[in-house]
């Protein structure tokens, strides 16, 4: 099976190359990534891939690349919502027209395609209520971060429904795991503790994320790319809600500080409350369940990856850390 990867030396997708190559024997992988900030060819060393520099909105190299495929995974997106917030167009560019050359190259070529998305396209729930998100929660986005990856899951349903592009997508919730961009909460969190620096709350620090090994979301994906219905979204998630603030006090703990020893910072405007994903279809038809179900020792083995990487992340720390400087005040 050839399969294409887009974003696959990013956190996500780099994790799902690795995983795929360790589980599938038959797979002959080819990488397109552009290598922005997020993307680190060494996150993939020891994979045996094709790598292919370039960007998802490059019509004729995407062209090339999917008439040489049997299936496409998308995963190449802009991320982070803080960064969406300072400068939204490369979310446009990346995650809408970058979705929409895929999909037409599928069409053209009759390739299967999944769309790796995130729950953040349905806002957020309020805390201490039971709801969760489900398949058929209404699309309400905050950031521009989330409308740009809402904007792409319904160009998805559109070539479906009007062109028959033989597609499937999923909904996941927050990852940790290896080779995560120290951008993110928990590893920046993580190295800033390394190098002497308190953790940073945005806000309350109340704000809830439903926290999914990068393992788990990888092999839920495997799942719905062999077994999925085409056309279906699935939620993928594994019952990770933790508040922001016992993450860290978590962290704390595992590296050997005391759990209250961080500083509330500005909070993120539009920051979203809570995340909750229920994910009883990706269970009861496709048979799927979570490995990793003991958020401590993950944490645990993500903390001890990075101090055994420095290496891996030390390149992007103060470049990250001046971005987030301008925008943030100790509260
Ligand atoms: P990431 O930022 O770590 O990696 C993104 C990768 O895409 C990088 O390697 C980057 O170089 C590449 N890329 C960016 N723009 C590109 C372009 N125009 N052309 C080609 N390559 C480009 O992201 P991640 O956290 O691994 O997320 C991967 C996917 O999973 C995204 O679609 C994201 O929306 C989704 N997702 C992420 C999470 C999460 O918790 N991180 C949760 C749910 C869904
Ligand atoms: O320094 C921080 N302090 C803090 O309190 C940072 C970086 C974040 N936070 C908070 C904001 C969120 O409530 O931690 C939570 C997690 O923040 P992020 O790591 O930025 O993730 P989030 O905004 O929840 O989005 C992530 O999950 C869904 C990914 O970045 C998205 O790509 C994915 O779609």
């Amino acid at each position: 099976m050839r399969v294409l990867v887009t974003g696959g030396a990013g956190f996500i997708g780099s994790n799902f190359v690795h995983q795929t190559l360790a589980t599938r024997p038959d797979a002959e992988v080819t990488v397109l990534d552009a290598l922005t900030y997020a993307g680190s060819r060494s996150s993939l060393e020891g994979a045996d891939v094709r790598f292919v520099e370039g960007l998802v909105q490059d019509g004729a190299l995407v062209d090339r690349l999917v008439g040489e495929s049997d299936v496409v995974v998308h995963f190449a997106a802009e991320s982070h919502n803080d960064n969406s917030l300072a400068s939204p167009g490369p979310f446009v560019q990346t995650n809408v027209v970058g979705t929409y050359e895929l999909l037409e190259a599928v069409r053209r070529h009759d390739v299967r395609y999944h769309h790796i998305s995130t729950d953040e396209v349905y806002g957020d729930l309020e805390l201490d209520v039971p709801d969760r998100f489900t398949e058929a929660t209404p699309y309400n986005p905050s950031s521009p971060y989330s409308s740009t990856k809402g904007a792409s899951d319904l160009l998805v349903r559109a070539w479906v429904r009007s062109f028959g592009v033989r597609a499937t997508i999923s909904n996941c919730s927050n990852n940790y795991g290896p080779r995560q961009h120290v951008e993110k909460f928990i590893p920046r969190q993580v190295t800033n503790l390394i190098d002497g620096v308190r953790p940073r709350l945005y806000g309350d620090g109340l704000n809830v994320r439903d926290w999914i090994h990068v393992d788990d979301h990888n092999s839920a994906v495997w799942a719905i790319i062999d077994r999925g219905r085409m056309g279906e979204t699935y939620l993928i998630g594994a019952d990770g809600e933790v508040d922001n603030k016992t993450v860290v006090a978590e962290i704390l703990t595992l590296m050997g500080r005391e759990p209250g020893d961080f500083d509330h910072v500005t909070d993120r405007p539009g920051h979203d409350r809570r995340y909750a994903i229920d994910w009883t279809r990706l269970r009861d038809e496709l048979g799927w369940q979570p490995q990793y179900r003991d958020f401590r020792s993950g944490l645990a083995a993500t903390i001890d990856w990075y101090r055994a990487n420095e290496d891996w992340w030390r390149p992007q720390k103060s470049a990250t850390e001046a971005r987030y400087a301008t925008a943030e005040q100790v509260l």
